[in-house]
């Protein structure tokens, strides 16, 4: 059986509960951030490229109230805080906040810092249902949930959602020291009920792509439960190794490449790992293009291919899976009415995502425990809504 997700509301419950017991007195401000799912298009948004995620019903939820002291004290009932899930910090100024321990607390206040004004003291409950370090996003959902609480706090908003999203990227970059993509925020962002979006992380163009007739058709998240590392050297690498291959050939990024580019670096004697990565990210933006035109047809059958094909592509050319996310992939292919199946995130372990029809759903889910050496999750992928206020 797939694991049940709570409903947002009893999540949101739960906090306002927690809020109430550890600050003595009810929260005013109760918002949500999703965290997503990547149908296709890995490893694309750092070179321009195409991406397809979708939100997901796991949540981040922040419930507080502002207050005239001078400290902001945040709890977060988050399983991954460690010992240290408690922590507050002088309010003021933002260009005054730097990132320190705990880390999980330099998400919050690299939004805080990159928030449009500085805002007053308030005290925060966070509760989330975003399994963390599994490629689907709880670290966007947390800041997307932080951006939005602070929106709700201060009564102001960028002009743009695009500034939320981008504001809520920097404070990765800088505050958690992840130099990762647009897509996870933009998704967090903008995700809409019933729709994947399809974002051009060039202009950050976006297009919201139907699922509403998926019908007998559904996506189905496996997580390997085996924490992929991010910050590790492995993502900056592969990134740098983008970088080089656009200036072997003399371009802005990979987005603007071809094949034929792959035959220009192999004779401008490029090494065979940066043709390689080339190669991933040159075909997976295109199978990306391919996948979205494959849904609005409602193409489910070419839709799970390019999801095969991508796949491969990760674990082939770029480098990123690793043998239980090959395991689970492998394991779902076997089943009849399995389309397609991939990794999903980053890589290194994490979570792999699968379209099949909704009637193979358990004995697909029986054969890949079956399979499996570990003790995966399952969860059934529903597009879900972007972040928002919650009355
Ligand atoms: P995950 O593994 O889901 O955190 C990371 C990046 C994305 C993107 C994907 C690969 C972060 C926070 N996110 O996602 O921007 O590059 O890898 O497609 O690093
Ligand atoms: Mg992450």
């Amino acid at each position: 059986m797939a694991t049940l997700l709570p409903h947002v509301n009893s999540v949101k419950e739960k906090a306002l509960q927690t809020f109430a017991e550890k600050f003595g007195e009810q929260a005013a401000v109760c918002v949500y951030a999703p965290g997503r799912v990547n149908l296709i298009g890995e490893h694309t948004d750092y070179n321009d490229g195409f991406v397809l995620p979708m939100a997901l019903p796991m949540v981040t939820v922040i419930v507080g109230k502002s207050h005239n002291g001078k400290k902001t004290r945040i709890l977060s009932l988050s399983d991954v805080v460690g010992n240290i899930n408690e922590f507050e910090f002088e309010a003021g100024s933002r260009a005054d906040i730097k990132p320190g321990e705990p880390k999980w607390a330099n998400y919050i206040k690299g939004c805080i810092a990159n928030f449009i004004c500085d805002v007053p003291a308030f005290n925060a409950v966070i509760v989330s249902t975003v399994p963390a370090g599994a490629g689907l996003s709880s670290s966007a959902a947390l800041e997307v949930a932080t951006y939005t609480f602070l929106e709700t706090l201060s009564g102001k908003k960028p002009e743009k959602p695009e500034l939320k999203a981008l504001a809520c990227q920097k404070a990765e970059h800088n505050f958690a020291g992840v130099p990762c993509g647009i897509m996870d925020q933009f998704i967090s962002t903008m995700g809409k009920e019933g729709y994947a979006l399809l974002l051009d992380c060039r202009d950050l163009i976006t297009k919201q792509i139907p699922m509403l007739h998926l019908n007998n058709y559904i996506f189905l998240i496996t997580n390997s439960n085996t924490p992929h590392k991010l910050s590790s050297s492995a993502y900056c690498e592969r990134r740098d190794c983008c970088y080089e291959a656009a200036k072997i050939l003399g371009k802005k990024s990979l987005r603007d490449a071809n094949m034929n580019d792959i035959l220009a670096l192999i004779s401008q004697n490029a090494s065979e790992s940066i043709v390689k990565k080339a190669r991933h990210v040159i075909t997976e933006i295109q199978r990306t293009l391919n996948a979205a035109v494959a849904l609005e047809k409602n193409d489910f059958q070419q839709f799970g291919r390019l999801m095969n094909e991508s796949h491969d592509s990760l674990r082939d050319d770029y480098e990123v899976s690793s043998k239980e996310l090959d395991s689970l992939v492998s394991a779902a292919r076997e089943v009849d009415g399995v389309l397609g199946s991939r990794l999903t995130g980053a890589g290194f372990g994490g979570c792999t995502v699968t379209l099949l029809r909704k009637d193979a759903v358990d004995k697909t889910i029986q054969h890949m425990k079956a399979k499996y050496s570990g003790t995966p999750t399952f969860y059934i992928a529903t597009p879900s809504g972007g972040a928002r206020e919650i009355s």
